[in-house]
């Protein structure tokens, strides 16, 4: 299997969720990567089974403690061997992007943290975590579904999960730029035609209209992309 992920979490029965679907499902159903859930809780030390406690210097909200999280991530190693990466999931980590899934989909194996109320201890990110992404300027109640966008954008680009090989080097933003518009059939639909080069047959001309209008949607709908 060429890549594994492995989730830390207080709410596992969230996966695979919408992972277990489409082409990123089909492939999982057919081991073409592989992706498990470990419960946090499961580490606590007391037995109340309990994860989160109030924060040094007062405030409100509960922070999640060092111990099971460090107790799951040192026993999960001890099993498995080191992970290519830790990551942290927090609005607070750099900004997920299309170069970010390509670098991950060349990776072994990764586990991926979920953080819920205001965090996690500060700590556990100073000893485990070598990366921490956010996949946007919003706050999510939780990390669970960042970790399934991120591990959705990786699952779609591994070797071997799309049908259409090349389909994957098309997307928007694998060049910096949109992804043209598409038509199919009919070639008329209430009254809106198929642009005529489309129909041509001459993949030269169809390429060099696909390329102006990416370029044209980049231009009219994120600029910054071509900065
Ligand atoms: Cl990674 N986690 C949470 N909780 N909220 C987010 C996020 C992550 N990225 C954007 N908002």
């Amino acid at each position: 299997m060429s890549f594994q992920a492995q989730i830390l979490t207080l709410y596992p029965d969230m996966f695979p969720g919408p992972l277990g679907q489409s082409i990123a499902g089909r492939a999982l159903d057919e081991g073409k990567w592989g992706l498990s859930t470990v419960q946090i809780r499961d580490f606590a030390t007391d037995k109340h089974r309990t994860v989160d406690d109030t924060p040094a210097g007062g405030g409100a909200g509960m922070v999640m403690m060092c111990e099971p999280l460090a107790n799951a991530i040192d026993e999960l190693q001890k099993e498995h061997g080191q992970y290519d990466e830790i990551i942290f999931v927090t609005p607070d980590g750099k900004r997920f992007e299309q170069k970010d899934a390509n670098t991950l989909s060349l990776k072994k194996s990764i586990l991926i943290i979920c953080g819920h109320y205001k965090g996690i201890d500060q700590r556990i990110r100073d000893l485990y975590v070598t990366k921490e992404i956010s996949i946007g300027d919003y706050v999510l109640s939780g990390g669970e579904l960042a970790a399934a966008v991120i591990i959705d954008a990786i699952g779609r680009i591994i070797p071997g999960v799309l049908n259409d090989e090349t389909s994957a080097l098309t997307d928007s933003f694998q060049d910096n730029l949109l992804a043209p518009p598409v038509y199919s059939r009919p070639a008329e639909f209430r009254g809106l035609e198929v642009p005529p080069v489309l129909l041509t047959g001459d993949p030269k001309k169809v390429d060099a209209w696909r390329q102006e209008q990416a370029l044209e949607r980049t231009k009219t709908r994120r600029p910054d992309l071509l900065k």
